[in-house]
């Protein structure tokens, strides 16, 4: 049997194995969270992140709240995707004609390689909450390119190639608060300018109580023989406040608008004290992935509790294996 994901080794993956007793197709890393509060001067927390194998280390774009509460995007590298140094000057962020194009909020970014050029998503400005899209080629130059969607919108999620010709985006189209509805769509481009074929891909709801409020696409998928790999964020509404949580599908490699599996239970949901207590308790929201295909290891990154930076771990098999034997469609 070949691997199954379909992608490059990573031997240096970040990686521990299952604790000994426990059944759960995702554990935590015994290290976190990997950032706490005041991680560097400007902010008082980092979260919501995404990080790439880079130049034989790792690179990221980090969510860092600012004292006066608004988020801004910052370049971190690190040699293991564990211990981070995190640059104190925000992202500066140029046009496509090399003027500056400062954002005056950015949050939740998702970051991939793409063909020739790293690409960044981000929950921008409008105004009101967006789709943002910029790409680098070294991480010190950042250049915005045109926002793919109309506002508002959040959790855009591109696929790391072209399927059938076309670029791939995930979103999920919501209102300028802190929306209470919310489904996951898939749009089509030949350029990355212009984007439509917009598509539903699956809905908040159903026999999960976890996923009722809204849904949102999580890191960039994973692409396995069997399908596209989709973390996702599940919300439930109980009655003082959201909780985030995380849960997984398989999409369609040629049409992901086609869900194949879909997890009915959560696979991570607030319970240590760096998810239940934080700025806003009861956060665990994944933004990225690291994967090993020789090994089939993955290494997932959430926010927990809007305040810190925590890993999660998962073995390929054994999650498309629970997948299947748990999946509910609705
Ligand atoms: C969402 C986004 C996320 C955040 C979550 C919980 O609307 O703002 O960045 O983690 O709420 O506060």
């Amino acid at each position: 049997m070949g691997q199954t994901i379909v992608g490059p080794a990573l031997p240096n993956i970040p990686w521990q194995p299952r604790p000994a007793g426990s059944d759960a197709p995702v554990w935590r890393y015994d290290g976190n969270p990997i950032l706490g509060w005041n991680p560097i001067p400007c902010a008082a927390r980092i979260f919501n992140s995404a990080v790439l194998p880079y130049q034989g280390g790792f690179v990221g774009v980090f969510r860092a709240d600012y004292r006066n509460g608004r988020p801004q995007l910052h370049v971190g590298r690190s040699q293991d995707a564990l211990a981070w140094t995190i640059e104190h000057e925000g992202i500066a962020w140029v046009d496509e004609s090399g003027a500056p194009a400062p954002t005056s909020y950015a949050y939740d970014p998702r970051l991939l390689r793409l063909e020739d050029r790293y690409y960044v998503t981000w929950c921008d400005d409008f105004p009101g909450p967006s789709i943002g899209l910029g790409a680098t080629t070294d991480f010190k130059r950042f250049v915005r390119l045109e926002r793919p969607l109309m506002p508002f919108n959040r959790n855009g999620v591109l696929f790391p190639r072209k399927v059938r010709g076309h670029y791939l985006l995930l979103s999920r189209p919501s209102d300028s608060g802190h929306t209470r509805f919310g489904d996951i769509i898939l749009s089509a481009s030949p350029d990355l300018v212009f984007w439509g074929k917009h598509r539903l891909v699956m809905q908040s709801g159903g026999p999960g109580w976890w996923q009722g409020v809204k849904i949102g696409a999580g890191p960039v998928p994973i692409e396995t023989r069997e399908g596209w790999l989709l973390l996702y964020h599940g919300v439930s509404g109980p009655c003082n406040g959201f909780v985030y949580s995380m849960g997984a599908a398989l999409l369609d490699l040629d049409d992901p608008a086609r869900v194949i599996y879909r997890t009915r239970d959560y696979l991570l949901t607030p319970e240590k004290e760096y998810e239940t207590v934080g700025f806003v308790p009861n956060v665990a929201f994944p933004c990225a992935t690291l994967a090993d295909a020789a090994s089939g290891r993955i290494a997932i990154y959430y926010g927990a509790a809007d305040t810190y930076t925590a890993v999660a771990f998962t073995q390929v098999d054994e999650l498309l294996d629970h997948l299947k034997r748990s999946s509910h469609l609705f």
